[in-house]
């Protein structure tokens, strides 16, 4: 199986890149982030709850997002393997998510890293936030989730770095470019499983 992790700051470009490698390798794409967007659209009482630590730039507590993700991974177990993006956001979901592999007698094989300089992140973040209308997407709230990012995130990097999972890419360029680098990184793996 082909189970990746998607890394990088706000506005890397996980969400674009997801999309177009979910559809290269046939995986399913489990974004924590559409997640919990999806549970505040539906109006739960669970998406009342986060509603406010995304708005602030705050990251959700753990229990929530690991039982979120455990829920998903149980509907589509027959998967060629998973994208994770955004997912995990701390050492302890990292940890979470290889229990939750090991129950399914897989694991992670690579973390892709997307490397973006922060004026870059907040110039497209700004520019999301003037076409779709995101509430996270203003500049105090884009700075507070650099902050998040920066203090409980950036630790997951060097949990997968120690078991020689991390890949970084740049990820300043076209989007074409960007999942051109990735798939390079993805399409040396098929070929090792194939060998
Ligand atoms: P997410 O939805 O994951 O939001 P994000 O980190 O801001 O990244 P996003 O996916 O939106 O942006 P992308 O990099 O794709 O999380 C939102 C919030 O939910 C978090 O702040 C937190 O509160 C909560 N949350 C989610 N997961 C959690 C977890 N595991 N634990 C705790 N809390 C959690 O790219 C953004 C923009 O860049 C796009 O508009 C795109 O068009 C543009 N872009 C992409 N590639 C580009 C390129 N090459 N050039 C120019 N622009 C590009």
């Amino acid at each position: 199986m082909l189970n990746l992790v998607l890394f990088g700051p706000p506005g890397a470009g996980k969400g674009t890149q997801s999309e177009l490698i979910v559809h290269k390798y046939q995986l399913v794409h489990l974004s924590t982030g559409n997640m919990l967007r999806a549970e505040i659209a539906s109006g739960s009482e669970l998406g009342q709850q986060v509603k406010s630590l995304i708005d602030q730039g705050k990251l959700v507590s753990d229990e929530i997002v690991i039982e979120l993700i455990r829920n998903h991974l149980r509907e589509s177990h027959q998967a060629y393997g998973f994208i994770f993006d955004g997912f995990p956001r701390t050492v302890a979901q990292a940890q979470a998510l290889d229990s939750l592999m090991g129950e399914q007698g897989t694991s992670i094989i690579c973390m892709i890293s997307l490397v973006v300089n922060e004026e870059e992140l907040i110039k497209r973040l700004l520019e999301r936030g003037k076409q779709k209308g995101r509430s996270d997407d203003n500049v105090e709230t884009i700075k507070l989730r650099i902050q998040e990012y920066e203090d409980k995130t950036l630790p997951v990097a060097t949990y997968y770095r120690e078991q020689n999972k991390l890949y970084e890419v740049n990820g300043v360029g076209s989007v074409e470019e960007i999942n051109q680098r990735i798939a390079e990184i993805l399409d040396s793996f098929l070929a090792e499983q194939e060998a």
